[in-house]
């Protein structure tokens, strides 16, 4: 009879030093296989007197358990070793390193508008928002424009269909001016009110210097003692920390808008530079000219009462500024309708690095 114990131990020793699911399937086939000498051993005690069987069996059941055990342990071994591998194959490696040339950049427009923010809030100016798809009472009622008004018609306003009325019965439109918001701030705030809203509005006008949608700045102060000093003041010094120089002239031309009164056009004084338009100067110097930004005026009492407000106890202006037309007064492109065309290489040539974050102490413009 061959010695069991030994080759339980060589066995043992062999199912140890398998490296692969193989060579242990080869190992078990040896003894626990059908003609694996464990399997065999045990065989052989059929055909034993009682007695030799008692005494060869336990060596035989003891040779089997161990070997099965040892087998076991070592396959549940092997294959978690090969998941860990394959998990360790199969892993994404997040430290690749970045493409050489990074895409895409910053519109002008939204430079603009951060530019802006970062300039009036430092004037104490909060920024408001109001909905792009209005109804008419607030872009046009509340603003002194009734129904029979003419202004509205010089709005080229894009309605919605004549049953798309909200619950109070408004009629829906796309918002011609950022002009409502001021209506929404006061009803919502109350005063006393600094704020400006910056967004898109819609007219149905397209050429070099008018497109669709475009976007504007409301400003509104209200609060007690307001005059057009306070209005002058307020834009001078937000043109010149926009444009990032001290020679900006403003000139207000009397104008006529419902919502405010009096009313005042904005223009700037500019000069012609090699075929660019540069900001500066006093528009009737020689070689210089003026050019309208925007609209603005002390806001009329109508216009208070309709946001609740007592005219007798508050004043103030508003203001709304072309933002597209000052991005291009201050970047140099010289037609808006290549703002919205989409063109990466017209981005890639106006635009901003995100980093490139305004802030006064680095400079409003400051370019990457
Ligand atoms: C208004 O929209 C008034 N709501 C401005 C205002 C606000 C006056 C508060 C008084 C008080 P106006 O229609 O002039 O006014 O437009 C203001 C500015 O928006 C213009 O000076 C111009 O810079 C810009 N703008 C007007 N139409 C277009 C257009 N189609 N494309 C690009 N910019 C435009």
């Amino acid at each position: 009879m061959t010695d069991i114990p030994s080759q339980t131990e060589s066995a043992l020793a062999a199912i140890a030093a398998a490296d692969s699911l193989d060579a242990l399937e080869a190992e078990r086939l040896e003894t626990l296989g059908k003609k694996g000498w464990v399997s065999l051993a045990l065989k052989t005690l059929g055909g034993m007197t009682p007695e030799e069987r008692s005494a060869a069996a336990p060596a035989i059941q003891s040779a089997r358990a161990r070997v099965a055990e040892a087998l076991d342990m070592k396959k549940a071994a092997l294959e978690a070793a090969a998941l860990a591998e394959q998990l360790a194959r199969e892993t994404i490696d997040l430290t690749l390193p970045a493409p050489a040339a990074p895409r895409g950049s910053v519109h002008p427009v939204s430079q603009v508008m951060d530019e802006l923010a970062e300039i009036f809030a430092e004037l104490g100016f909060a920024v408001a928002t109001g909905p792009e798809i209005e109804d008419d009472w607030h872009n046009f009622t509340a603003l002194n424009m009734d129904e029979t008004h003419p202004a509205r018609a010089m709005h080229d306003t894009f309605y919605f269909g004549h049953n798309q009325r909200n619950a109070a019965g408004g009629q829906m439109l796309l918002r011609t001016h950022t002009s409502p918001v001021q209506i929404r701030a006061m009803i919502d705030q109350g005063a006393p009110i600094r704020i400006i809203a910056p967004g898109r509005v819609y007219r149905s006008d397209s050429d070099a210097t008018h497109t669709p949608m475009f976007h504007q700045v409301e400003g509104l102060v209200i609060d007690k003692g307001i005059h057009l000093g306070h209005l002058k003041w307020t834009l001078e010094t937000f043109f010149k920390a926009f444009f990032e120089r001290e020679d900006i002239v403003l000139r207000l031309r009397p104008s006529y808008f419902p919502f405010t009164e009096p009313s005042v056009e904005v223009d700037v004084g500019y000069s012609n530079e090699g075929g660019r338009r540069v900001v500066g100067g006093h528009g009737d110097a020689p070689g210089h000219a003026w050019m309208e930004i925007g609209g603005s005026g002390m806001v009329n009492a109508r216009v208070l009462e309709f946001a609740g407000l007592d005219p007798k106890e508050w004043q103030g202006f508003a203001f709304g500024l072309g933002i597209d037309r000052i991005a291009m007064l201050k970047y140099g492109m010289n037609d808006l309708r290549a703002f919205f065309d989409g063109d990466p290489r017209w981005l890639a040539h106006y635009g901003f690095s995100p980093f490139d974050q305004p802030t006064l102490s680095a400079g409003v413009g400051a370019r990457a």
